[in-house]
C-alpha cells in the first residue's frame, strides 16, 4: 500500500486529492495546521474526513513538519499549502511569503533529511507568468509575476527545480491554471458568482459586487487537476508540467454564464466595486498542457459549461438549506 502526505489538506485541492489517492488505495495523511475552529468541511463534503490521517503541523514549523513525515512515511508528499487568495497577498505579503513561498523549503529540506527518496509535487501556478510575455503560456514561456503570492511561489518553484538539480530529489512542479468546484473558497471569483447567483435567485441578495470583469482566465475543474498532480509523481523522470484546458474566458463571460443557470440576465444584477480591483492585475492567462497530455496522457473531462452548472447548483441547494 503506497502512502502519501498533503500539506493543506485541507483546502479544495487537498479534499479532491485525497479522495483520489484513497480510490487508488493509498494511505493518506494531511499536515492540518490549529485553528480555533474544525476546518474539515471540504473532507466531509467528499466523505472522506473518516478515512484520512491528520497531524498535527505548519508549513512555518520545519520541525513539524519532520514529526509528520517520520510518522506518516510517505511515499510521495504533496505541498499544496498556502496562502492561496492573490487580493490578500498585497495585505499581508510577509506572511504570504513565510507560508507560500519558504513553507516550500521547509517541506523539501525536511524530505532531504528524512527520507531523499521521497517524491515531492510542489502547487505552482499560472499567476507566475503574469503579465505573460506569449499566448498561450507553456513550460518555457518567461514568468512576470505579478502579486507578492506570485513572487513567492515563484520562489518556492524554482527551489523544487534546484531540489532536484542540487540534491537528486525527485521533484515535480505542476504549474496549474485556475480550478474551480463547488468546495472553491468563496473569496474566489468563481465561487463567488456562483453564491451570488444562488443569494438572488432565493431573494436573499438584489446584487454581486465584483471588480475587473475583462480579466480572462483559462478556468477547469479541480477533480481533473489533482489527477495530473498524481500523474506527474508516477512518472519516470521529474519535470514541470502546465496544466490548463486551452480556454480562456472572461469575468464577465463567467457571470453571464451563471445567471443563465437560473434565468437571469447578469447585466441586471453585477455591479463594479473598485475595492475588489488590484493594484497590479494579471489581465490574461490562457495554458498550453500539451506536455502533460503527451507525456501524462492528461487531459480534462469536464468542460465549462459543466462546471458552471455544477457549481451553480450545489450553491442554490446550498443557499436553499439555510432559508429554510
Ligand atoms: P486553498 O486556499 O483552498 O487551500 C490552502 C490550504 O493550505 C488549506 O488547507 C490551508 O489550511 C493550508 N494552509 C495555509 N497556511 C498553512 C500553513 N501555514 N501551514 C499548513 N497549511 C496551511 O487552496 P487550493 O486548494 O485552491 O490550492 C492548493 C494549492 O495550489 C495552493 O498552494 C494554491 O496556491 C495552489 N494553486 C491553486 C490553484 C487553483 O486554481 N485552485 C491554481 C494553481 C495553484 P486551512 O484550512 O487551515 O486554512
Ligand atoms: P486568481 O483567482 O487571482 O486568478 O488566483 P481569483 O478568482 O481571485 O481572481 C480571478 C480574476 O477575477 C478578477 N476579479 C475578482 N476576483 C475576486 N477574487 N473577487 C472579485 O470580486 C473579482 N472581480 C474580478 C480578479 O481581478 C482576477 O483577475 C487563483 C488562486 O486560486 C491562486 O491561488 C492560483 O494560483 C491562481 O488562481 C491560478
Amino acid at each position: 500500500m503506497k502512502r502519501a502526505l498533503i500539506t493543506g489538506i485541507t483546502g479544495q485541492d487537498g479534499a479532491y486529492l485525497s479522495k483520489l489517492l484513497l480510490g487508488k488505495g493509498y494511505r493518506v495523511y494531511g499536515v492540518d495546521r490549529r485553528t480555533s475552529l474544525a476546518t474539515t468541511d471540504r473532507l466531509h463534503y467528499l466523505g472522506v474526513v473518516n478515512d484520512v490521517t491528520l497531524l498535527d503541523g505548519d508549513v512555518t514549523d520545519q520541525g513539524s513538519l519532520v514529526r509528520a513525515l517520520r510518522t506518516a512515511e510517505p511515499d510521495e508528499v504533496y505541498n499544496l499549502a498556502a496562502q492561496s487568495f492573490v487580493g490578500a497577498s498585497w495585505q499581508q505579503p510577509s506572511l504570504t511569503a513565510e507560508v507560500t513561498g519558504v513553507g516550500a523549503v521547509n517541506v523539501l529540506e525536511a524530505i532531504r533529511h528524512v527520507n531523499p527518496k521521497i517524491r515531492f509535487y510542489q502547487a505552482s501556478t499560472s499567476e507566475m507568468f503574469g503579465l505573460a510575455q506569449e499566448e498561450p503560456q507553456s513550460e518555457t514561456t518567461p514568468f512576470h509575476p505579478r502579486s507578492p503570492y506570485a513572487v513567492s511561489k515563484l520562489m518556492a518553484h524554482w527551489m523544487t527545480v534546484n531540489y532536484r538539480e542540487s540534491f537528486g530529489l525527485f521533484t515535480c512542479a505542476g504549474i496549474l491554471f485556475n480550478h474551480e468546484s463547488p468546495i472553491r473558497g468563496i473569496e474566489f471569483v468563481t465561487r463567488k458568482i456562483t453564491d451570488g447567483v444562488a443569494r438572488i435567485k432565493h431573494g436573499l441578495a438584489r446584487e454581486l459586487r465584483l471588480g475587473n470583469l475583462e480579466a480572462k482566465r483559462d478556468w477547469g475543474f479541480a477533480g481533473d487537476y489533482v489527477e495530473a498532480m498524481w500523474l506527474m509523481l508516477q512518472a519516470n523522470e521529474p519535470r514541470e508540467y502546465v496544466v490548463a484546458t486551452g480556454h480562456t474566458h472572461s469575468v464577465g463571460d463567467f457571470c453571464r454564464m451563471a445567471f443563465e443557470q437560473v434565468g437571469l440576465n447578469w447585466r441586471d444584477y453585477v455591479r463594479i466595486d473598485q475595492q475588489f480591483s488590484r493594484p497590479a492585475e494579471v489581465p490574461a492567462l490562457w495554458g498550453n498542457a500539451t506536455r502533460a497530455k503527451v507525456e501524462l496522457g492528461w487531459e480534462p473531462k469536464v468542460s465549462l459549461e459543466e462546471l458552471v452548472a455544477m457549481m451553480v447548483e450545489a450553491d442554490l441547494r446550498r443557499v436553499g438549506g439555510e432559508t429554510r
